[in-house]
């Protein structure tokens, strides 16, 4: 749309009102359907102030893609928070990391790393389909001693141990005290880091709790034992000949830094500290562990609340594949409606409603509006994927709106859809989460039919924000086709 009067600046909310209405809305509204809202008020793209700091929020799709494909350079920069500098060492990671040399090197290190394991022997298919054996198997017991079980701590295992395997060469056993460990650290970071990326800009009104802080901590040093040990361990037994996993990858580049250049020097210049390649594996395995679970316990919770949408899946797969074999990738092509089952749970519950803030590097532009250095974007998911001018019925669960009108093709409807971001700083996992969804997904619906146990209520649809949109717990009922 072009304006008549040039350049302008974004709507802007009233400051102190803003911290009046964020202070008591907080408990009530997580803050990007609070976001959403304000769209009423303020129209879809609007600036807010918090302390000194420039906030935009971004809550429609030609206004994201400007930010993330178009200028996607110029807004590639992460702000610094007190939580995520706890968590990343400064920020020096991938995730949490500002736009730089060392960031985009590690980034073609850990691309390379993965597709590596697109082929050869240990594939990830592979490696994935040995975990869903193992889910199933898990299921069957449970199912033969006619317990209901809470899903999370299998699902959570399955896809650890595909990560797991990617970035350390190594597996978990149900019941192994270090996932146990683990499984609580995560936890304990997932509710309390970046929760903060509104609020610890206005630190001295003290909305974030130190007792939170304090657990970030903690977790975070249990954490990095946890990434110390794996890393002595690859490191003693490193050869130049093999490479096992993401850390030898890492450990290689490393090493080739220090044999051009003799200074310990140069290899911090490229990023290349033990600091660096710590952050990084721990950024891998920390997004491959709660990102991809996180889908999975969202898609058996509307499988549960949606038992027509599970029977076409079953039919599907029992046409496609059988039962005398087990799905492998090659069948993505041929069961669609799974497929769009997926991109479902993924536009109605976006794993990162919020992406994770963006930094405007230079003086630059979204739309008519003016943005200058230094502003934070964030770009609301939520709102593009719940968008009534984009989608109809967004709350409505419908896998059928990714599929065209015979049922036999998939389409994405609307430019409103992206679960994983875009452009540069696109997700770095999306094709390793796609082949854990459809394998994970297909293995359990080939073999169990999920629902609630009897005498308990349907689960929860309603999300707990955080780093990443959790659903609530809950107890499912599993018995064999
Ligand atoms: C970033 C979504 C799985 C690694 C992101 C972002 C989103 C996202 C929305 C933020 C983009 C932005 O800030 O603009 C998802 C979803 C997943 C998933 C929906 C599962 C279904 C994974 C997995 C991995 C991973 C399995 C690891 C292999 C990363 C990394 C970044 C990222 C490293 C940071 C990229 C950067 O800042 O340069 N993801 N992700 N993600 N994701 Fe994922
Ligand atoms: C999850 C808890 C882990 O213990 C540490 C961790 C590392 C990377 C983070 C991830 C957490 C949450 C999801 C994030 C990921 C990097 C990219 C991903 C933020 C905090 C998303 C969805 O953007």
């Amino acid at each position: 749309r072009l304006s008549m009067h040039g350049p302008q600046e974004p709507p802007h909310l009233p400051t102190l009102p803003l911290i009046g209405s964020l202070m008591s809305l907080r408990s009530l509204q997580p803050p990007h359907v609070l976001f959403k809202g304000l769209q009423g008020k303020y129209g879809q793209t609007y600036s807010l102030k918090m302390g000194s700091q420039s906030v935009i929020v971004v809550n429609q799709h030609r206004h994201a893609r400007e930010v993330l494909l178009k200028k996607g350079k110029t807004f590639a920069g992460r702000p610094r928070t007190v939580t995520t500098d706890v968590l990343t060492r400064d920020g020096k990671d991938i995730a949490f990391g500002d736009y730089s040399a060392t960031w985009r090197f590690h980034r073609k290190i850990v691309h390379g790393a993965l597709c590596m394991f697109g082929e050869g022997s240990a594939s990830i298919e592979k490696i994935i389909c040995a975990e869903a054996q193992s889910l199933c198997s898990v299921l069957y017991e449970a199912a033969a001693a006619g317990i209901a079980l809470d899903l999370s701590p299998e699902l959570t295992r399955a896809v650890t141990n595909v990560i797991c395997s990617l970035c350390f060469n190594s597996s978990y056993h149900r019941g192994d005290p270090e996932f146990e460990a683990m499984l609580d650290y995560s936890q304990g970071i997932v509710d309390t880091v970046a929760k903060d990326s509104l609020v610890d800009i206005f630190p001295w009104l003290q909305m974030f709790p130190n007792a939170d802080l304090c657990l970030l901590k903690q977790c975070v040093s249990i954490r990095d034992k946890l990434l110390q040990k794996k890393y002595d361990e690859h490191k003693a037994d490193y050869s130049d000949h093999v490479q096992r996993d993401l850390l030898d990858a890492l450990l290689r580049a490393k090493r080739s830094a220090e044999n051009n250049n003799t200074a310990e020097v140069s290899t911090q210049s490229v990023g290349l500290s033990e600091d660096h390649l710590l952050m990084t594996v721990g950024d891998i395995f920390g997004a491959g562990v709660e990102t991809t679970t996180t889908v999975l316990k969202w898609a058996v919770t509307f499988l549960i609340h949606h038992p027509q949408v599970q029977r076409r899946i079953q039919e599907e797969l029992d046409s496609k594949v059988g039962s005398g074999r087990s799905p492998q990738l090659s069948d993505r092509g041929s069961l669609p409606y799974l497929e769009a089952t997926i991109r479902e749970v993924l536009r109605i519950r976006p794993v990162a409603p919020l992406l994770i803030p963006h930094v405007a590097l230079s003086d630059t532009s979204i739309g008519d509006f003016t943005v200058r250095k230094g502003t934070r974007v964030i770009i609301n998911l939520w709102s593009l994927h719940h968008d009534e001018k984009e989608w109809k019925n967004p709350e409505l669960f419908d896998p059928g709106r990714f599929l065209n009108n015979d049922g036999t093709s998939l389409i994405i409807p609307s430019s409103s859809y992206l679960p994983f971001g875009a452009g540069v700083r696109v997700c770095l996992g999306e094709a390793l989460a796609k082949m854990e969804l459809f394998l994970f997904l297909s293995w359990i619906l080939q073999h169990f039919t999920l629902s609630v146990p009897s005498g308990h209520s349907l689960p929860s649809l309603e999300g707990k924000f955080g780093v990443v949109l959790q659903p609530a717990k809950f107890k499912v009922n599993a018995p064999p086709r």
